[in-house]
């Protein structure tokens, strides 16, 4: 399958940016004219599936948030838009988001899966600091999450917030009492540093990166999706759409030693290793 849109690489800087901090920001790798479509079908598919309920549980909810908060903060989330809406099909396989994807874990890449986060107005819940492997494990570091800003994210309406350079020390144990995070207290929330976006832009951080954030609590929506991408010869062990092969969106699929692939039935990717 062909990719759509501009091709875009990396910049010297935002290389050595990401190497260093594990996260890094793309300005408008979605066009006005994408993102309107992107933003329409969205809000058409929340309406139609998404579910609202008070977002991620646990004992962190009380070191994060006050008792009225706790009661009132709620998250509108689902997962696979792309398989509801074409324009969230053609941003899995944009072009400038993979040429950019394949510098940093390529040459090849597989998208793995696609998960909205909402924010409603006011209450629109936090998300305490966490990596992303415990979601998702996989055997190595070759991934990579995408968070397509569907709106400006902001200081005021809960926008990413990253523990720079966090990404180097691998994969974390977490608490797993509720959604998996990291203690507060050992990874104080006001240690992060902010990443404030605008509508169209991409944050790309990396499978290990600790990141959070916070309330919204502004009157308006708090968009984002998450696309999360694999070299894929870096085997997933569990979690989200594991077992689930995903679309090549740069290079090719290889043949990797111990994944059998039977050409005329379903593909499986094999358990790989911790
Ligand atoms: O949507 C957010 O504010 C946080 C997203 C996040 O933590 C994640 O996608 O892993």
């Amino acid at each position: 399958m062909q990719t759509v849109g501009r091709p875009m690489g990396l910049t010297q800087e935002q290389r050595d940016f990401f190497d260093k901090n594990g996260y890094v920001r793309l300005p408008q790798v979605f066009t006005a004219a994408e993102l309107a479509e992107l933003s329409s079908e969205l809000d058409e598919v929340i309406e139609r599936f998404a579910v609202a309920d008070k977002g991620w549980t646990g004992p962190w909810r009380q070191k994060y948030l006050s008792k009225k908060e706790d009661e009132n903060a709620k998250l509108t989330a689902m997962h696979e838009m792309e398989l509801y809406s074409p324009a969230w099909a053609r941003a899995v396989v944009n072009r400038a988001l993979a040429s950019a994807l394949a510098e940093l874990i390529g040459p090849d890449v597989e998208f793995h899966h696609m998960t909205l986060h909402a924010k409603g107005p006011e209450f629109g819940t936090p998300f305490p600091l966490h990596q992303d492997h415990p979601f998702y494990p996989h055997s190595d570091g070759r991934y990579l999450d995408a968070i397509v800003h569907v709106d400006a994210a902001t200081e005021e309406n809960g926008c990413l917030k990253f523990l720079p350079s966090s990404h180097k020390l691998g994969p974390l144990e977490h608490v797993r009492e509720g959604s998996p995070h990291l203690p507060p207290d050992r990874y104080p929330f006001e240690q992060a540093v902010s990443c404030p976006a605008e509508a169209g832009d991409v944050v790309l951080f990396s499978i290990y990166t600790i990141h959070g954030s916070a309330l919204n609590r502004t009157p308006n929506w708090r968009r984002v999706v998450r696309i999360g991408y694999r070299n894929p010869g870096n085997l997933q062990v569990g979690g989200q759409a594991m077992g689930r092969p995903g679309l090549m969106v740069a290079g090719l699929r290889p043949k990797l030693e111990g994944v059998t692939v039977d050409p005329y039935g379903p593909m499986r990717v094999e358990t790989g290793r911790v």
